[in-house]
C-alpha cells in the first residue's frame, strides 16, 4: 500500500463537498471565556463522543481541546479505500515510532495515533466491532462494577449505532443479523459496497474447512465472535465515518459546545485539594502549530477535566502533570503531585503479521494500486460519484479463532472466556505490509494475523519535561512466549486455510518463509515482520475502587484526584479481543451518563453503577 505513486497522488488531490466543521476555532484568541464546566483533552474517538452526549443538555458548556487539525476536505480521510494512507508520517499523524522491540529482532516501526479532528477514528481503517460479551464482563469483574457488563453496556449500541444499507445495494441476507443491530444511533455502520475476487473464495473456504466456520455477524453483538464473516465498517454512504463526522457534527452547531484545534495540551495544574484528593482543574494549552512551549494558555474547568488524549496522549499529559510513578518524573525533575507507579505501565496492543502470497499476474488489485493513473482515475471516479474501487474499505473478510485446545493446555488462558478468540485472520487481495513497501512487480494475496489474547505488558513514558518531545513507547510485542506461540499457530492455521481446494487455481506461491515446517523459521518470520494492528490500549487502567493498582477507579475517575477523569482507550484493564474502536465509543457513552449522573443531569436511563459483582 505504501507505494510513492500511490500515496503522492492521492494527498495532492483537492477535489471536494465540505462537511461538518464551521463552527471548530482555530486560535486560542477565539475563545470567548476562560472557564468551562467541562474541558475534554482530546477530539478523538471518545472525546468527540463525550462533548456531544454532555452539551445534550443545553445548560452545560464544553470546551474540548484538540492538538491536530481541521479533518475538512481531508481526501485520504475522507475515501474509505485511502485509509491506509492517512497514516504513518502525515500531517494526520502524530508521528511515533516504538522502541527496539525486544520480542521482534530489536526492530522499531512507525505507531500511527490520528493527529486530527475525530483523532485515531479519522486515521483508522474503519473496522467497527464491539468485542465479545466476555470481554466486558471480564471488565466488569475486575473492576467490581457491574455498571461495564454486557448486559448494562449493550443499550448504548442503540445510541451509538446506524446501520445503514451499503452503497450498492447489494442483498445482505447472511452478511449481518439485522435484530442484533441498531438503526438510530450516531454512527453509521454499513458492510462492504464492492466485492474483491478473494470474498467468494474466503467464504468457500469456511464450506470446505470445518475449522473455520462462517460467522454470520461478526459485531460481537450477543453472536459469537469466532468464525469468518463480513467486515462492518464505520462508513456513511461512500464515506469514513468518523467521531468527527458523527459525535461532532451532530453537536457543532450548539452554542455551549467549543472545539478549539491546534491546541496542545501541555499540563493539567494543580488547584488544591478536596478530601484528601487533588484537583486539576485547570488545563495549560500552546498553539501547536508553533512547536514552541511558550506562550501557554489557561482554561478552567468549573466541574471537571476529561482526559481524552488516547493510551499515548494521556498518559503523557499525566506525567507531565506530576502524576505518575516517581521513579519516572524525578530524574525529569517533575515534582511528583499523585504517586501512581501505574500510570503509563500495562500498555497493550495487537501484534500483527503479513503473510503474503503471491497469485497469477493481475489477479489481485496490486497493479492497479502501483499505478498512479488508475489510482487518481479511481479517486476522481470515487469523487465524482460515490463509485468504484477507492469507495470501499481496505478488507472485506476477517475471521476470529481460538488457539486449539491441545495447544493451549501448556498456558493459563488468558482470553477472557471461552467464546473469546486467541486470534485473528485478515485478508487483503493485494500486498498488504504496514512496514514493507509493495515490490515493483508481482501479484499478491495476503492473509494478516493478530494475537488478540497479548499477555505481554508495555509502557508509554515521557522522555523529557518538553510536552512536542514524543514519549517513549514500548508496547512489549511478542514479549511472551505465549504471544510468540499464539503468532505461530495463527501462521499455520492460515497456510491450512489456504490450503483448501478454494486456492487451488490461485495462489502460485508465498513470499518469505512462513511455508516452513520448522516453527523455529515461522518464530523468526513472526519476529522479522511483525508490526501492530495499531490497537494500543490500558495504559491508564481501571481498577476497583478499592485497588491501589490501576489508574483509575470503576467511575473513571482519576485515583488521588478529584474532578479529574480518563475517558478513552487508556482505562481498559484489558485489550479487548477485537478492533476496539467501538469498545472506545461505548466507554465514553457510559461516561456521559456517569457524568451526567454525578452531576445530577438528566441522564438516559435508570442506569447506576451497580457495585454487585461476587
Ligand atoms: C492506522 C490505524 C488503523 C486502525 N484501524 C482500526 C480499525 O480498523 N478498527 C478499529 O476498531 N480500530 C482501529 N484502530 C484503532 C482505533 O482507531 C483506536 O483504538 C481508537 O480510535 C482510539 O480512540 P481514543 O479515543 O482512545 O483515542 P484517539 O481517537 O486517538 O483520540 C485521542 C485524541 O487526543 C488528541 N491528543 C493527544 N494528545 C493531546 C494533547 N497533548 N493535547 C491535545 N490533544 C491531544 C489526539 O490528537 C487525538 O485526536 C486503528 C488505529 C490506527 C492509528
Ligand atoms: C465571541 O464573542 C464575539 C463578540 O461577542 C462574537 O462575535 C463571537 O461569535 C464569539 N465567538 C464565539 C466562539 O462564541
Ligand atoms: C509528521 O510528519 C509529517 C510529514 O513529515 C509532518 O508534516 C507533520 O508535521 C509531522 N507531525 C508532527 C506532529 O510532528
Ligand atoms: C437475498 O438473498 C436471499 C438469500 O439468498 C434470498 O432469499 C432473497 O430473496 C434475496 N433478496 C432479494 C431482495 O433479492
Ligand atoms: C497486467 O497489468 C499490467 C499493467 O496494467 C499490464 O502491463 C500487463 O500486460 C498485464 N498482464 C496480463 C497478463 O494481463
Ligand atoms: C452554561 C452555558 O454556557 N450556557 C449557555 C448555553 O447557551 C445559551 C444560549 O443558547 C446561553 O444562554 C447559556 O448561558
Amino acid at each position: 500500500m505504501k507505494s510513492t505513486a500511490f500515496q503522492g497522488k492521492l494527498l495532492t488531490s483537492a477535489l471536494f463537498v465540505s462537511c461538518s466543521l464551521a463552527l471548530t476555532l482555530t486560535n486560542p484568541s477565539e475563545l470567548n471565556a476562560t472557564s468551562y464546566d467541562y474541558i475534554i483533552v482530546g477530539a478523538g474517538t471518545s472525546g468527540l463522543a463525550l462533548a456531544n452526549r454532555l452539551t445534550e443538555d443545553p445548560a452545560i458548556s464544553v470546551l474540548v481541546l484538540e492538538a491536530g487539525i481541521s479533518d475538512d476536505n481531508v481526501v485520504p480521510v475522507m475515501a474509505p479505500f485511502l485509509g491506509p494512507t492517512v497514516t504513518p508520517n502525515t500531517p494526520y499523524d502524530w508521528n511515533y515510532t516504538v522502541i527496539p522491540q525486544v520480542g521482534l529482532d530489536g526492530r522499531s516501526f512507525p505507531y500511527p495515533r490520528g493527529r486530527i479532528l475525530g483523532g485515531s477514528s479519522s486515521a483508522n481503517y474503519m473496522i467497527h466491532q464491539y468485542g465479545t460479551n466476555e470481554n466486558w464482563d471480564r471488565m466488569a469483574k475486575v473492576t467490581k462494577d457491574s455498571g461495564w457488563s454486557w448486559n448494562n453496556m449493550k443499550k448504548y449500541i442503540e445510541r451509538h449505532e446506524n446501520f445503514i444499507e451499503p452503497l450498492d445495494g447489494h442483498n445482505t441476507t447472511d452478511q449481518f443479523i439485522p435484530s442484533l443491530h441498531s438503526y438510530s444511533g450516531t454512527l453509521d455502520i454499513s458492510l462492504y459496497v464492492a466485492t474483491q475476487d478473494i470474498d467468494n473464495r474466503v467464504i468457500t473456504t469456511t464450506q470446505q474447512l470445518r475449522e473455520f466456520p462462517y460467522n454470520e455477524d461478526i459485531s460481537g453483538i450477543d453472536n459469537d465472535l469466532l468464525g469468518i464473516g463480513w467486515a462492518q465498517s464505520s462508513m456513511s454512504k461512500g464515506v469514513r465515518a468518523s467521531s468527527s463526522t458523527s459525535y461532532l457534527a451532530a453537536a457543532n452547531s450548539r452554542p455551549n459546545l467549543t472545539v478549539l484545534i491546534n491546541a496542545m495540551v501541555t499540563k493539567l495544574l494543580p488547584t488544591g485539594a478536596s478530601g484528601g484528593l487533588r484537583s486539576f482543574r485547570n488545563v495549560e494549552f500552546v498553539d501547536a502549530r508553533t512547536a514552541k512551549v511558550t506562550p501557554t494558555f489557561q482554561v478552567q474547568a468549573k466541574k471537571e477535566v476529561i482526559l481524552s488524549a488516547g493510551s499515548v496522549g494521556t498518559p503523557q499529559i499525566l506525567q507531565l502533570s506530576g502524576i505518575g510513578a516517581a521513579e519516572d518524573l524525578a530524574p525529569l525533575g517533575i515534582p511528583v503531585l499523585v504517586e501512581n507507579p501505574h500510570v503509563g505501565r500495562n500498555l497493550q496492543d495487537h501484534p500483527l503479521l503479513p503473510n503474503i502470497f503471491t497469485v497469477h499476474e493481475n489477479t489481485s488489485m496490486d497493479h492497479i494500486l502501483r499505478d498512479p493513473i488508475a489510482v487518481q482515475a479511481g479517486i476522481t471516479e470515487w469523487a465524482e460519484s460515490r463509485s468504484g474501487f477507492i469507495t470501499n474499505n481496505v478488507i472485506n473478510n476477517l475471521g476470529f479463532q481460538r488457539l486449539h485446545p491441545t495447544v493451549l493446555e501448556a498456558f493459563t488462558d488468558p482470553s477472557a472466556g471461552p467464546h473469546t478468540p486467541h486470534f485473528e485472520i485478515i485478508f487483503a487481495n493485494y500486498w498488504l505490509d504496514p512496514v514493507t513497501p509493495i515490490p515493483a512487480t508481482g501479484s499478491y494475496f495476503t492473509i494478516l494475523t493478530a494475537v488478540l489474547t497479548p499477555t505481554s505488558r508495555g509502557t508509554v513514558k515521557i522522555r523529557s519535561t518538553n510536552p512536542f518531545d514524543a514519549p517513549l513507547i514500548n508496547p512489549n510485542m511478542l514479549g511472551t512466549a505465549f504471544d510468540a506461540h499464539v503468532m505461530r499457530e495463527a501462521i499455520k492455521a492460515i497456510k491450512r486455510f489456504a490450503s483448501a481446494p478454494a486456492w487451488d487455481d490461485y495462489i502460485t506461491g508465498v513470499v518469505g518463509k512462513f511455508w516452513s515446517h520448522s516453527d523455529a523459521t515461522l518464530d523468526a518470520h513472526a519476529r522479522q515482520h511483525t508490526t501492530t494492528v495499531f490497537h494500543p490500549t490500558s495504559s491508564a487502567s481501571m481498577t476497583s475502587h478499592a485497588s491501589t493498582e490501576g489508574v483509575v477507579n470503576p467511575d473513571l475517575t482519576v485515583k488521588g484526584t478529584e474532578g479529574l477523569r480518563i475517558v478513552d482507550l487508556s482505562v481498559v484493564p484489558f485489550i479487548p479481543s477485537c478492533h476496539p474502536q467501538g469498545t472506545a465509543y461505548l466507554v465514553a457513552e457510559r461516561a456521559a451518563d456517569l457524568l451526567k449522573l454525578h452531576h445530577r443531569m438528566n441522564y438516559i436511563d435508570d442506569l447506576a453503577p451497580q457495585f454487585v459483582i461476587a
